[in-house]
């Protein structure tokens, strides 16, 4: 903390209550369904194939129905002349990028691809007038695998006869040749990563108001980043001027990556409210969400480690095929990339990496980042093969990470994939971790209990995870079309009041909780003095948005600059009252003061008052006390830990028991330790989900059969551990707070650690990888083909 004020000791630092939890306790809370609860609705008609021609979509019957005001099919979006296009916000070397309309026209490429959309005066005489709707498909072979797609005769894009998008490559592969060459041993792994599905507890929504005397157009909509899809929805999609586009997101339950994309379905919801001239909502049914939110993960790989005798790394090469789905989303291209590759060093110095990706059109729902992004992926192939490496070297697991850790003093670190991690202290977290689940015993433990014929295994894994994607100007030279930058605004009100603004929109992470404590330790200000708004174009003057764990370190950094500008303001305006040289003037919890004369004060809501009437101010000042930044970091922060399990598994029914989850995070300074804490028992809840229990499974006709929770397994509160959390605190030396991000952390260490530790397991049994969801009957099936232990 590089405030010198007293205050921040109380605030920043102290778990505040989060004060968004009342609404949201009590129901008062607004969320997108509950704005315009007068309007029209707007039902979409989904393709039932994965892929088909339309040879036609009669509408006839439909539109006669009583109730219904409008029936609209791709061809009249096209038609109405927009731009109709959902683009790619990250462009790769030879990326294709076919058109993506909001509503398909003549072909259909997945199950639940929009097709027409009936606006009718209630929810349920849309739906009803949906039935009535007869498209005549020519349905075509669907392609599911990503690996498969790339071999198969189905074509997803014109524009892509191999339904390769992309092939990209990051790394020194003859640097990677020449460590494989020299290493002693080289291990190697095939694994998949199956898709999940983020299961926001909110399904998307979005309600649309359009003023036709105006040309204003408002939109309320579940989104983690309303500038963006201002933007997007402006230029690329509706055609609609910026400036009289209005992007709200009221309350938003929960998104974990799924809100920050430019859907189809929101702009459908807005195009209707212009062409009808009014106000329609459109809100998701949990099965159309399984369809069209984006999946994510969709991973199958090939990797190799080589390493000599005594666990030494020398080299990692990485092939990946990576699902996109059927249409390019907004950062589909992004995560498998540049988020997956750079991270494959995880917390270890190896000399050589190189990484290929090839990102491959399926039929399929589109995927792009959920919960971990990229980093997830990444971490898991690096933190499964170091453990199956370790196993073919017969060296414990945790000794060979021991060996390859970066010690604390090569950072900044600069990995052979293209990052420089900022600051770390790896093994002191690492050695907290074995503490608390006491390392030495279990292996104990696990021994005997072998003995007795019952199966113990210990998983560990460590991470980092890069967290608020900056700066500007690199994301923009490898392609992005989002900037790394936050803005934040601080504003005193005459009574000396706050009021913060930000360009981050919350799903629940509570933001207004811990971007007010920013502010008030920067000011000195009673923290129930601070207000935060987030989510709206117009209060907001501009923003990137939430995602990428980059709200506390870019959001949070733009608020504290804007505080300390406002502070010194006060300095200047404090030095005039007070009658002092500025340099002299120094603030103090609130309070400036002449140096060495602590009675001749002023405090910074007297100044706020004058700085508003500007009467007794400097003469070449503006009235005013607020600031506005833009905050652009100079790297991504670099957060990490280590996450180990201790899990039993049933020989006879494959189902794995928890004993212990022990996970040790550090996220440099935390805010607010409780709000941390929080997301870390999320964060390892998806984790476990993926390791465990979920996995969006296709038919070979490209049909979604885990199309809902029945067949979608979420890890249910009997099924998850008790978490036993402790964290570490490396303060990120580049962020004016300190902090690192730490939404994501969590799920991007569990996953790991819950398969090592289900595998380490199953050593006995002869059984060195599984993929996941490691589900009863997989673990079942591989200890009934490995004979006897
Ligand atoms: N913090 C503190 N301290 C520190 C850090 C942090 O305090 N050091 C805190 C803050 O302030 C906030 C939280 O914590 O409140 C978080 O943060 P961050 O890390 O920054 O993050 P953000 O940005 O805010 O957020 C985001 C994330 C993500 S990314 C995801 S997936 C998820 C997480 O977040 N999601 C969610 N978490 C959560 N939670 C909730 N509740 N919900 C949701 O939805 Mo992506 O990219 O989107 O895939």
């Amino acid at each position: 903390m590089a405030s010198e004020s007293d205050a921040d000791e109380r605030v920043f630092g102290s778990s505040v209550e989060r004060r968004e939890d009342v609404g949201l306790l009590t129901g008062e809370a607004t969320f997108t369904d509950d704005e315009l609860q007068d309007a029209a609705h707007v039902a979409i008609l989904r393709s039932q194939y994965a892929h088909a021609t339309i040879e036609g979509v009669e509408t006839s019957a439909a539109e006669e129905r009583d109730g219904v005001l409008a029936v609209y099919t791709g061809r009249d979006v096209e038609d109405s002349g927009i731009p109709n296009d959902i683009p790619t916000a990250w462009m790769l070397p030879g990326l294709v990028t076919p058109q993506y309309r909001i509503m398909a026209t003549d072909r259909v490429r997945h199950t639940g691809d929009a097709l027409a959309a009936v606006v009718a005066e209630d929810r349920y005489t849309a739906y009803d007038a949906l039935e009535e709707i007869d498209v005549s498909y020519d349905r075509l072979e669907a392609v599911t695998r990503p690996d498969e797609a790339v071999d198969a005769d189905v074509t997803v894009h014109e524009e892509a006869p191999d339904n390769v998008a992309f092939d990209f490559e990051l790394g020194d592969a003859d640097a990677v040749d020449d460590a494989f060459e020299a290493a002693d041993h080289v291990t190697s792994v095939d694994l998949e990563q199956p898709r999940i599905i983020p299961n926001a507890v909110e399904p998307r929504a979005a309600a649309a108001a359009y003023d036709t005397s105006s040309d204003d157009l408002t939109i309320w909509m579940t989104s983690q980043n309303p500038h963006l899809h201002r933007v997007l929805l402006s230029t690329a999609t509706l055609g609609h001027p910026e400036h009289k586009l209005r992007i709200v997101a009221p309350e938003v339950g929960g998104g974990f990556g799924s809100k920050i994309y430019h859907y189809p379905d929101e702009a459908i919801t807005a195009w209707c409210a212009k062409q009808l001239g009014g106000a329609v909502e459109w809100q998701a049914t949990r099965t159309e969400g399984y369809v069209t939110d984006c999946h994510g993960r969709d991973h199958v790989t090939e990797a190799e480690l080589a390493l000599d005798s005594d666990g030494t790394i020398r080299g990692l090469r990485v092939e990946t095929h990576a699902g996109l789905g059927a249409h390019l989303s907004q950062f589909a291209t992004a995560t498998p990339s540049y988020l997956y590759a750079t991270i494959l060093s995880s917390e270890y110095a190896i000399p050589a990496i190189h990484c290929r990706v090839i990102g491959a059109f399926t039929n399929t729902t589109p995927v792009d980042a959920y919960r971990g992004a990229g980093r997830a992926e990444g971490i898991y192939v690096t933190e499964r093969i170091v453990d199956v490496a370790a196993r073919e070297l017969d060296l414990d697991p945790v000794d060979v990470r021991r060996t390859n850790l970066i010690p604390p003093e090569e950072f900044p670190y600069e990995t052979a994939v293209a990052l420089v991690y900022d600051s770390g202290e790896y093994e002191e977290a690492m050695d907290r971790a074995l503490e608390l689940i006491d390392y030495e015993d279990v292996r104990e433990r696990q021994a005997k209990l072998r003995e007795e014929g019952r199966y113990l295994g210990v998983g560990v894994a460590n991470f980092v995870e890069s967290a608020g994607l900056s700066p500007s100007k690199a994301a923009g030279e490898l392609g992005a079309t989002a900037g790394g930058w936050e803005a934040g605004v601080v504003r005193f009100h005459p009574s000396g009041t706050v009021s913060v603004a930000c360009g981050t929109a919350d799903q629940g992470q509570g933001h207004r909780t811990t971007l007010a404590q920013v502010a008030a330790a920067e000011l000195g200000v009673p923290v129930e003095d601070v207000e935060v708004v987030e989510g709206d174009t117009d209060e907001v003057p501009q923003g990137m948005g939430t995602y990428g764990s980059r709200s506390a370190p870019v959001g949070g950094g733009a608020v504290a600059q804007s505080g300390r500008k406002v502070v010194e303001k006060g300095r200047s305006i404090a030095a005039h009252k007070l009658e002092a040289s500025e340099e002299d003037v120094e603030f103090d919890d609130g309070t400036f003061h002449v140096a060495g004369a602590p009675d001749r004060s002023i405090s910074i809501q007297e100044l706020a008052y004058a700085a508003y009437l500007g009467h007794d101010i400097p003469d070449e000042m503006e009235p005013g006390l607020e600031a506005t930044s833009y905050y652009d970091p100079e790297n991504f922060t670099f957060p990490f830990g280590t996450h180990a399990a201790v899990v039993e598994v049933d020989p006879d029914t494959g189902e794995v028991e928890f004993h212990r989850y022990v996970a040790v995070d550090d996220c440099g300074e935390q805010i607010n330790p409780m709000i941390v804490e929080g997301q870390v028992h999320g964060g390892i809840a998806q984790g476990i989900g993926a390791a465990l229990f979920e996995a969006a499974n296709y038919d070979d006709n490209g049909t979604l059969v885990s199309g809902s929770m029945n067949e979608y397994a979420l890890p249910r509160a009997e099924r998850l551990p008790e978490y036993e959390t402790d964290s570490t605190v490396t303060p990120s030396p580049h962020n004016p707070i300190g902090v690192k991000g730490v939404g994501e952390s969590a799920t991007i260490g569990a996953t790991p650690a819950v398969v090592n530790a289900v595998v380490d397991a199953l050593e006995p049994f002869g059984v060195d990888h599984l993929d996941m969801p490691l589900t009863n009957e997989t673990v079942w099936a591989a200890i009934d083909s490995g004979g006897e232990p």
